[in-house]
Order: C-alpha cells, then structure tokens, then sequence
C-alpha cells in the first residue's frame, strides 16, 4: 500500500480517542511549550538539527541535515494534524528552523529575532500550532546554514490530497559548493576590490554557524548570464542536487503504469534558479508555494528560489520519464526519474544542449489564485526600493542595509500592499514571512494573481503584493538569494505594540 493510500482518514473522535492514550506516556508537563494549545493533542514529532555527510561528484562532503520522525528528511503531516514538533538540536553549533510559508504566531516563526534567539546546541524548542496545508518547506535561518543543507520539505496532506490517490513524489532542488559558505561570501564581497557595507555580526544572532569542515575545491567564479547586462548565478557551484543527488546518479522513483503523479516542487537553493522540464511530459500546476491556483499547462516551468510548485503529472506510457531542473543561464541541470516498474533507465547528459534563459514571470502573469483575496482597496501601500550591485557586493532595501533598518509598519485589521521596484540588474525572489500575499501587479500591470509566499521581481521591474495584516508580530522581509540576504537585502515588516 502507498503511503497515500491509508485506508480511511482519522475522525475527530478518533484523534481524541488516540490522544488519550498517548497523553499518559509523554512527559508534556516538563515541557516548556512555545504557545497556549488549547486542541486535543494527537502526539508529538521530533526533528533533528544534525550533520551527515554526503557524495557529491565521488567526494564526500559534511553537510548539515533536519531529520524527521521516520528517519527522512523534513516533515510530512496528514490532513487535521497539528505542527506539534520537538527541535532537537544536534547540530553542534547554535541553529534555529523557519517553517517557509507557514503562517505560524511570530514567536514560532524560527527567525533569530532577540524575543526568539536561536536553540544552543544540544537544547530542544517546541513549536504547536495549526499548519496550513500544501508544500512548504524548512530551512535554517541561522548565518548561512541554509547553504549548507540545512533544509528540508515540509509537506502538509490536505483531505483533497488523499482522496485524489495520486502517488506523491517530493522533488527538492539545492546548490552545492565543497567551499564553506563564509568562503563562497568573502569570494564575491572581496573578489569585487570592495567591502560589503554591511557590518557583518551584529545582535541578530545572524553570525554564520556555517560547517568549518569541508573539502576544499576551486573558488568560486562570477558567471554573468547570457545577456549583456543582467546578473545571473551569482556563486560557480560544484553541483546542482535533486533530492540530494547530482543527475549522474538520479534517483529513479518507480510508478505505476500510466501513473498518476503528484510532483511537489522545492527549489531549496541558496542563490540558484532552475526551470523544470518535464522533457517529453506535460503538467498541470496545481498550487503555487502551497496555495492552490486554477489549473495552467506546462512542460517548462520556471522556480525562482525558495519557491514551490505542485504539478499533476499523468504518464503517457510505460516507460522511463526524466524530470529536469535546468540551471538558469547554464547548460548545468539536476533531477530525477519516474520510471514505471520494470522499464530500464538509461544514463542521462548532466549537461543540457544549450543554456537555459533567465527565470521569469512568465508563469506568473497566468496564475490565477483559487482563493484570491477578498476585493478590497489598501488601507496603506509600501513602496520598497530594491538596490544593489555585484561590485561592491551589496543590496539592500529602501537604501538600508539588515541590521540597521526601518520597520514597514502596518496594523491589525489593515490590507497591505508593498510595490516592490527592483533598481538592480538581478531579480530578486522576495519572500515575507507570516503572510500569504497575492500577486496584484507586474511592472504596473494589474492583475489578479495567484496567492503566495515568494514572488521574483525581474530586473529594472516591479511587483506589488497584498495582503492582509492578521498575524501580529515581527516578520522577517527578504530576498531569498541567501547571499543578498546576508550583504543587508532584508527588512522587518512590524505590527505596533510587539513586545
Ligand atoms: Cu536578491
């Protein structure tokens, strides 16, 4: 039996019933809880911060890890069931774990903010709260650790999804270096003749705790992309993984034949973007970063960083179908198999036959949110100025860079908007916490998008999201480009009062 073909779902007497029994067992009392969970209990899952090591390339290579109750990585929930997990960390070095595009109290957002420092090694935190369904993931928002694979899917079943019986397949994207990312940062903060104007360290626990121990390989060389002005793949990496694997050795997931497919897309990369190919398949997109949209063809789809799709994929035979994630700019590309039982797998070009284009919104000007939000005029707009440059190596937002910023103010009960201008000759992938936004503009254009978490604002362009202000506190607002991120392209959007 497939995993997603559980017998029946568990009624709400049931989970009741179950809690009971498990209430005697757990040492709840002794726990310091991170918030008021006034629902029944229905258990408790451990997830471990650790390190493991991999082989990339015929090289070993130490690597953080997030391990899940089962012994696989991240999480996955079944519809009704609460985000009741244990942060055990045994990374050996300080970390703390943001829940991507959940929607959690602040409190329990995994940011470093002074109200929630990060958890010293060896100590555990606790996190409980309703999760929303779709494909989320984790990652560390620890100095850099992201890059160091402190990520993970964070798969949230709704009841829709069981009864769609479709085999669920989690595809997860990563870029790797055998450098340490202090060393990838100090290679593009220093290879450009300047500083970074952002005081490195400072009171937001964002010091690195990157791993200090791993294989040593070339340094890293700005690739600029195809055209004559845009930036494209900041850092020259040594592998692209798909599921933690190079496509030199893909993993080959098997199906039925003619299976019926369900494709969760996470591009957990720290600086990279990929268009997937679905090669001789077509797909439906579904949702976008965890939110449904209506139904849009496609066999090449374009994922800017810390984005999520969810793909409907009906194999046309019998046979074996490679699914591709193309680096942007680069012929570099990972990914893996479907391939039903029994059909043989042939070897696949780790290489494309020509450089991808730039990532861009061509998906997104056709999505349309299953739930948009309700018609209403903003009650206030935030017009944010996204700046920088590869020499000196800095962006920053509104001219500030992170730490040293001023908060967007907003208020409870408000509708948000944030038109983002991109002056740079990137994109950015920009992500806000706590909230998800709607798309409802594109280089001025309106539109009535899809909902999300994470947009890309092309070069010279501009997007504008809304949203609604119902989750006070302190959310982090950023791009996503992790070494952006960490030269000052990060603000705080801030509710009044948060203490
Ligand atoms: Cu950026």
């Amino acid at each position: 039996m497939r995993e997603n073909e559980r017998p029946a779902l568990l009624t709400r007497r049931q989970i009741l019933a179950s809690s009971v029994a498990i209430v005697g067992t757990m040492p709840f009392l002794t726990k310091e809880r991170a918030a008021a969970a006034p629902e029944p209990r229905t258990g408790e899952l451990r997830l471990t911060a650790g390190t493991r090591t991999l082989a990339v390339n015929g090289k070993t290579a130490r690597v953080f890890g997030l391990i899940g109750p089962n012994g696989n990585p991240g999480i996955t929930l079944s519809p009704g069931e609460r985000f009741d997990v244990d942060v055990v960390n045994q990374a050996g070095t300080s970390t703390i774990v943001h829940w991507h595009g959940q929607l959690p109290p602040w409190r329990q957002d995994g940011f470093p903010w002074p109200q929630t420092p990060s958890i010293p090694a060896g100590d555990t935190r606790s996190y409980d709260y309703a999760p929303i369904a779709g494909t989320y993931w984790m990652h560390s928002h620890q100095g850099m650790q992201e890059q160091s694979l402190m990520t993970a899917p964070l798969i949230v079943r709704s009841a829709e999804d069981m009864r769609a019986d479709r085999q669920e397949v989690v595809l997860m994207l990563h870029d790797f270096s055998f450098q340490t990312p202090d060393e990838l940062l100090a290679g593009l903060t220093k290879s450009n003749g300047g500083q970074s104007a952002m005081p490195m360290g400072n009171s937001m626990n964002m010091d690195s705790g990157s791993m200090g121990a791993m294989t040593s390989g070339t340094m890293g060389a700005m690739n600029m992309g195809p055209g004559p002005a845009i930036d494209l793949n900041d850092i020259d990496y040594d592998a692209f993984l798909a599921n933690d694997r190079t496509f030199s050795d893909p993993e080959v997931i098997r199906t039925e034949p003619r299976g019926r497919v369900r494709l969760r897309l996470i591009n957990g990369a720290s600086a990279t973007q990929f268009w997937i190919d679905l090669g001789a398949l077509s797909g439906t997109v579904v949702a976008v970063d965890g939110h449904p949209v209506r139904p849009a063809r496609g066999s090449r789809l374009p994922l800017a960083m810390a984005q999520r799709l969810d793909v409907l994929i009906d194999l046309p035979g019998n046979g074996a179908y490679p699914i591709f994630a193309q680096v942007e700019g680069r012929r570099a590309r990972t990914g893996i198999v479907l391939a039903v039982s029994g059909a043989a797998v042939s070897r696949l070009a780790a290489e494309a036959g020509e450089n991808a284009p730039p990532v861009d919104l061509s998906l997104e000007r056709r999505l349309e949110a299953v739930i948009p939000l309700a018609p209403r005029a903003s009650d206030v707009t935030h017009r944010v100025t996204l700046a920088g440059a590869m020499a000196p190596y800095a962006w920053s937002i509104n001219g500030e860079y992170w730490p040293n910023v001023t908060p967007l103010m907003i208020a409870h009960g408000q509708r948000v908007a944030i038109e983002m201008v991109n002056h740079t000759m990137m994109a950015h992938p920009m992500h806000l916490h706590g909230h998800a936004f709607q798309v409802v503009a594109i280089n001025g254009a309106q539109l009535a998008g899809a909902v999300r978490d994470t947009v890309l604002v092309p070069p010279m362009g501009s997007v504008t999201i809304a949203f609604d202000a119902d989750n006070p506190g302190r959310w982090a607002f950023h791009c996503h480009n992790l070494y952006h991120m960490m030269t000052g392209m990060m603000t705080e959007v801030r509710y009044p009062a948060i203490i």
